[in-house]
């Protein structure tokens, strides 16, 4: 233990983005002056516009979460029976698919890029499928080429959970715009965040009203109920801290990428620790820094020492969706999905981090994981 490196205050593994407070409370004032506080209000559409510009996108809608977007997504393309989807992900994707009433049927995935493996897609289709669900995960693009290809020879829907990838790009294409639908998470533990809340991307306009409806108890224009919808209305007091924070989201990712370079160059070719390896072909975000460690043995002590310095670190995503208590399916089927649960571990990433912090942290790894590879 190095009693020096012990951390004061907490450093978790997250802390959500805050404006200034004066920012924020600007927007207050128009509410108090408005007087309205949900269902399509003023702040609603211009963040909306505001979103549609950064992301480059046609079509987007916003939601009170980003799990209840992903439930209209799924029902908006009137799915049925299977969809094909990743267990490395969190909770949400596989209750999104339960909840909407079809089965999820899990493939494994990549080792290098934690996503879905569209070499073994193929194999997991029947009869029954009717859509794939891939998560950017970690903000790291899926094979979305690959992914289409397959879509299209199979008649299927492909919808992206890109929760973990706002301001992602994929050969300079902004990440919405692959697929039938996106979903992208505006939690407060994203790199955007609108305290809570969600976003739909979609590529047919047509979709549209259905979509907004499904969001707003399936009623439409004429106050008739057309479809069984949800209650999924952002408010007002959320895309106001949407658009403080759209206002320093470029600065936000930057001060992110000098903090998930420092890591690389501190943890680089210590205890054969592997990273996410950034390419020319993708532009990230920084949203998360997940390391790989020998084994769940290491995993798992490294997260209960570094609690010892004040540090929390997150195994996501463990365990997996498929070995859920709720679900009862055969995660034996997804074996590097399994081996990538048992070794992952996310490290603190967030904009009030300092490079000094990181260094810090970076220190602590390498001495405990020193300490443990002599004991072994
Ligand atoms: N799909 C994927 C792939 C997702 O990862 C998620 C959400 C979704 C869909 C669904 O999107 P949303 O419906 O959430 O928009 C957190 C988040 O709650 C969840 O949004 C996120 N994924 C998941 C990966 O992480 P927990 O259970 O780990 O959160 P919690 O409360 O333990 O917070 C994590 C850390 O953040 C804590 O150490 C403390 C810190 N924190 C958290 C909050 C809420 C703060 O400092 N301040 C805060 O206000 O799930």
């Amino acid at each position: 233990m190095m009693n020096n490196l012990v951390f004061e205050k907490r450093i978790n593994v997250t802390q959500p983005k805050m404006p200034p407070l004066s920012q924020y409370l600007g927007y207050l004032e128009q509410i108090w002056e408005n007087k309205w506080l949900t269902n399509n209000g003023p702040l609603h559409e211009k963040f909306k516009e505001g979103l549609k510009e950064y992301l480059e996108v046609e079509n987007l809608e916003l939601f009170t979460n980003g799990h209840l977007a992903l439930e209209i997504a799924i029902k908006s393309l009137d799915l049925k029976g299977e969809i094909i989807t990743t267990p490395f992900t969190f909770a949400s994707t596989t209750h999104a698919i339960t909840n909407c009433g079809l089965t999820p049927v899990f493939c494994d995935i990549d080792p290098d890029t934690f996503n879905i493996d569209p070499k073994k897609i193929e194999d997991k289709i029947t009869e029954k499928t009717s859509a794939i669900l891939a998560v950017h995960v970690f903000g790291i693009p899926c094979n979305v080429e690959r992914i289409s290809e397959i879509a299209q020879k199979y008649n299927l829907k492909v919808i992206y959970d890109a929760a973990h990838a706002f301001g992602v790009y994929k050969d300079g294409v902004s990440i919405g715009n692959f697929g039938d639908i996106s979903m992208f998470s505006l939690h407060a533990t994203k790199v955007f965040n609108s305290i809570e809340g969600g976003i739909l991307t979609y590529k047919d306009a047509k979709l549209s009203d259905k979509i907004r409806s499904l969001r707003n108890f399936g009623i439409v224009g004429s106050g008739d109920i057309k479809y069984v919808g949800l209650n999924a209305k952002m408010n007002e007091f959320q895309a106001a801290m949407g658009l403080c924070n759209l206002e320093s989201i470029d600065q936000d990712i930057a001060k992110r990428e000098e903090l998930f370079k420092t890591y690389v160059n501190s943890l680089q070719d210590k205890f054969d620790i592997k990273f996410i390896q950034l390419n020319g072909t993708w532009q990230h975000n920084y949203s998360y820094f997940p390391i790989l460690l020998k084994n769940k043995y290491f995993r798992d002590k490294l997260h209960e020492l570094l609690k010892k310095y004040n540090v929390v670190t997150r195994k996501y995503f463990y365990p997996l969706c498929n070995k859920f208590d709720c679900y009862n399916y055969d995660s034996g089927e997804t074996p590097i999905a399994l081996d990538i649960s048992q070794r992952v571990l996310c490290l603190p990433l967030y904009t009030e981090l300092t490079v000094e912090n990181v260094k810090q942290i970076s220190d602590i790894i390498v001495y405990e994981l020193g300490g443990l590879y002599e004991q072994l």
